[in-house]
């Protein structure tokens, strides 16, 4: 190949020019399908990709060759390969999507003791969120936030805030200033909280009228939307839910709410909501299950249950990190999969205690073996699966599996470029196992070869953000290391 046109790794933030991606992208089109394109070059305007060509010898002329009216001055290429000639060890990869993200409980990671849902929410979450108040704090937590998350790949989050409606006006510009693709949830709470924590029924309403009204009509970041946040069936009177439920379906609106995520909590939906049969009906009947409802956890569903989830068309945020540290239980995953409900992976900061999709994705891994020591093999989930409930799975679950979690034309580039040899990288590949099979039966009698899919299964067990060099949303570099 010649590369003699090439700009190498020059990025420009101007989305007036034209670029071109160049190197081996991998995804996951389907559940169980690790997808890698080799030599292949993906062009992109205003942030869409506009086509995808595969064993390209030259980006540039795949770019004329679309569209004949350009100059190769208004050609940009990225290529990552660089010195890999097997084209094995950097990749594209599709950014992550966490569903699940309560942002105004970050620094609180990794404190949580032995303690499970109900004590944890007293002791160590209301009064953190109820902290975030102050404008300062909020301003520091969220910028870290944010930085953290897009430096581990994740591209889109679906986040929690607090009560507090200037501190969701706050996350929403800082994370259009940050590019970040994001749903803003200013969360709602008019029962059961302590009473430094807690707003009233009005109030709820109207703040959450207001946040989206800013992000809708002031804002306007197509980048930045809102997300109605009823934070779980015990802290939302009937009234606010109804009154919820009626904007969301008057305004085409996401929703974001808390679902059978621990035993005594279930029991505590059932006191409380006498008039439902179970917990996903007190939701039903309230008006909030929609094909745009994100239901975080769902660890102790039933079948009737799951039933009106998979009717509804409701995604399922799998928090596996935070599952194991509350001791909430092991969701089945592979059970919901197979009814063809939707699911993503959310980090659940900060009962989760990593802001890393790539390691919620190694627990969600490893929940699957430990429901399969109990159960049987089919139960487990692979590699391609993670990393499908990672991307595709998080894009369907938010119902954006049109525009976000795969390389397709017609789609968004929010992409990371993942490198397994950077320096300090915990991912360790020997050069003989690089070796083509001709020089490897010269030098080295043999010694075992590694295939492209076990360099991406070495980057799913040992990887970190340490890999990921480069951060796309929309086309616009976001991070870079
Ligand atoms: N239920 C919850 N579960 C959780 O993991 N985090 C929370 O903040 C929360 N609130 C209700």
């Amino acid at each position: 190949m010649t590369k003699s046109n090439f700009i190498l790794n020059k990025v420009s933030d101007e989305q007036t020019n034209f670029l071109v991606f160049f190197g081996t992208f991998v995804d996951t089109p389907k559940l169980g399908e690790l997808r890698i394109r080799e030599r292949t070059s993906i062009g992109v305007l205003d942030g869409i990709i506009k086509f995808v060509k595969r064993d390209s010898s030259d980006p540039v002329m795949d770019c004329l060759d679309y569209d004949a009216s350009l100059s190769p001055d208004d050609i940009l290429v990225v290529d990552i390969t660089g010195e890999d000639e097997s084209c094995l060890t950097s990749f594209y990869f599709p950014g992550f999507i966490d569903t699940h993200n309560h942002i105004s409980q970050y620094p609180n990671v990794g404190i949580f003791g032995n303690s499970t849902l109900l004590d944890w929410l007293e002791k160590y979450t209301f009064p953190m969120e109820a902290a975030l108040a102050n404008q300062d704090i909020a301003s520091e937590v969220y910028n870290k936030v944010i930085g953290r998350t897009l430096s581990h790949g994740t591209t889109t989050v679906a986040y929690y805030n607090t009560i507090d409606a200037k501190s969701a006006k706050l996350l929403a510009q800082i994370s259009s200033v940050l590019g970040q693709r994001v749903l803003v949830g200013k969360v709602c709470m008019d029962a059961n909280a302590p009473e430094y924590y807690i707003e009233d029924t009005k109030t709820s309403y109207e703040s959450t009228v207001k946040i989206i009204k800013y992000i809708k009509e002031t804002l306007g970041n197509p980048l930045v939307n809102p997300i109605v946040t009823p934070r779980f069936a015990p802290s939302c009177s009937r009234e606010l839910m109804q009154k919820l439920s009626k904007l969301v379906k008057d305004e085409d609106l996401h929703v974001q709410t808390h679902l059978s995520e621990n035993k005594k909590e279930i029991q505590w939906v059932q006191k409380l909501f006498p008039e439902c049969t179970n917990y996903t009906d007190v939701y039903d009947k309230y008006g909030l299950l929609t094909e745009k409802t994100v239901l975080a956890h769902c660890v102790h569903l039933t079948d009737a249950e799951a039933n009106v989830v998979r009717q509804r068309r409701c995604g399922i945020s799998h928090c596996p990190i935070s599952n194991s540290s509350l001791t909430s239980g092991e969701c089945r995953v592979r059970w919901l999969l197979d009814q063809g409900i939707k699911v993503g992976l959310g980090t659940d900061v900060s009962a989760g205690h990593s802001c890393s999709i790539l390691a919620t994705g190694r627990q969600a891994f490893a929940v699957s073996r430990h429901l399969a020591m109990k159960k049987s093999d089919n139960v487990k989930l692979s590699v391609s699966e993670c990393l499908y409930l990672a991307t595709m799975g998080g894009a369907q679950v938010l119902n954006m599996e049109d525009t976000l979690g795969t390389f397709e034309v017609g789609k968004q580039f929010d992409v990371q470029a993942i490198d397994t040899c950077t320096p300090g990288s915990n991912v360790d590949t020997f050069h003989w196992q690089l070796q083509n099979q001709e020089q490897n039966q010269d030098f080295y009698k043999n010694p075992p070869l590694i295939t492209k899919e076990d360099i991406i299964a070495k980057w799913f067990f040992n990887g970190d953000d340490r890999n990921t060099t480069k951060v796309w949303v929309a086309g616009r570099v976001v991070h870079q290391t």
